[in-house]
């Protein structure tokens, strides 16, 4: 390991029971390595110094069937100062548009009903809300994030939720019609905790709308590059059942979604509450059991095919690199670091990337000190291929980039397989 890489002590964040159950049948099936928090883009000058090296590893408990991190990384170290801004993505604002749209339609919000937003980042989801006059309230630890969404008129709170925050915000704020929660509910250790807020905030008619990756669909389509430091839990139905229940909540709704590489989106709501379970909640613990989300061969072969992903890519950058081809990334995402990471790629493979973040340009991967520039780079340097590394968003890139591929550029995906477009 080279000097300025910093290997943690792994014992230190071990997990020693399911966040769920509390059981300690925790069964390990991916092991990533080592390595530096997805999100943590390095200046110049920081390129000299030391790096801490987390593990990164995934368990399943063999009770309620919950997949997590084996680890967990203080939060602090990845949420205070956070560069995730879905805003910059044309697919996440339409994304965003359609769930505001359809919380109103489903619940008939009006004019002055309270709309809260666990995880509001930059404030783009409630500004949704907020055209339609709603009374609008964000929560989001990161600091850079909650001044950008004041900005925009969104009242938000620069804070991590938890029960005993929900505790200060009700006197003053009210209880909620809707709360939403988009990529947010997988990133929080104490799920208890969060479950305990959302019933205090939320009206007894009240509904709970959260989003995330849904695990099957990164089983089913190898996204092992969506196992980062930040995703503490990677959910199926069935475990949020359990999870729910213990809280006098219950799931009423689910819908799939396409965004990062297939989601779901659950409605809950008080057991208490007028509002009764529709028949997709049976229908995805049916589809659940036939796909084997609990048992461990699952979860084995899952290992045995990450593995053959990162021989093959290696191989195949490789070959091209001995082809003399020029090679860059595309899309300095998480889950691209990952895969850097993972795989070893460093500017022996992929001499730059390119991004549509200001803040990430100028900097570098974590890790493997790849340089990251804008996104008019590519057209001007035209290299060989780029290497999608955000291919949640391939068709809304590959569309911004038609003019590279017709002189002759060409897109590597890895994701769900090996192929160039
Ligand atoms: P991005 C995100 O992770 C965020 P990430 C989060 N960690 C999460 O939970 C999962 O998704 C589900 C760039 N880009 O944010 C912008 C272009 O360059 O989708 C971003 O840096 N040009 C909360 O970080 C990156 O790609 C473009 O046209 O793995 C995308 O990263 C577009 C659309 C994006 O994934």
């Amino acid at each position: 390991m080279d000097r300025k890489k910093i290997k943690t002590d792994a014992k230190k964040y071990l997990l020693k029971k399911c966040r769920i159950c509390a059981s300690d049948r925790l069964y390990t099936f991916v092991s990533l390595g080592a390595m530096p928090i997805p999100n943590g883009f390095l200046s110049k000058e920081e390129l000299g110094k030391k790096e801490p090296y987390y593990p990164l590893e995934t368990c399943v408990c063999e009770s309620c069937w919950l997949v997590q991190l084996s680890h967990v990384i203080p939060p602090e170290l990845m949420f205070k100062n956070y560069l995730y801004i879905p805003s910059t993505s044309i697919t996440m604002l339409d994304h965003f548009r359609n769930m505001a749209e359809e919380a109103i339609q489903s619940y008939r919000l009006k004019p002055g009903d309270r709309v809260m937003d666990i995880g509001s980042n930059d404030g783009s989801l409630l500004s949704f809300f907020k055209e339609q006059e709603m009374k609008v309230f964000g929560i989001d630890p990161a600091s850079n994030l909650a001044q950008l969404a004041r900005l925009k008129g969104i009242d938000t709170l620069d804070d991590f939720f938890t029960e005993e925050l929900a505790k200060r915000v009700v006197p003053e704020k009210g209880h909620a019609k809707v709360i939403t929660a988009t990529n947010v509910v997988a990133h929080v250790n104490n799920l208890h905790d969060l479950c305990e807020g959302v019933r205090l905030l939320l009206d007894k008619e009240g509904v709970f709308i959260c989003e995330f990756p849904y695990l099957p669909d990164l089983i089913s389509k190898n996204e092992f590059d969506t196992i980062y430091h930040e995703h503490l839990s990677y959910f199926s139905i069935q475990p949020l059942i359990t999870l729910f229940k213990k809280h006098n909540l219950h799931i009423i709704n689910i819908k799939k979604t396409s965004v990062h590489g297939g989601s779901i989106r659950i409605h809950v709501a008080p057991q208490n509450s007028s509002h009764q379970p529709t028949n997709r909640v049976q229908e995805f613990i049916r589809e659940e059991a036939l796909r084997k989300i609990n048992s461990r061969s699952l979860y084995e072969d899952f290992g045995r095919r990450v593995k053959v992903i990162k021989r093959d890519l290696i191989n195949y950058l490789k070959k091209l690199k001995n082809q003399g081809k020029k090679i860059v990334g595309y899309g300095a995402s998480a889950k691209g670091n990952v895969l850097l990471n993972y795989c070893n790629i460093g500017t022996n493979l992929i001499e730059y990337i390119v991004d549509s973040i200001p803040y990430k340009q100028g900097r570098y991967t974590p890790g493997t000190h790849i340089p990251i520039h804008a996104e008019n780079k590519l057209e001007k340097d035209m290299p060989d291929y780029a290497l999608l590394m955000a291919w949640n968003f391939a068709e809304e890139i590959l569309r911004k980039q038609v003019k590279y591929r017709e002189k002759g550029g060409q897109f590597i995906i890895t994701i769900p397989y090996l192929r160039v477009e």
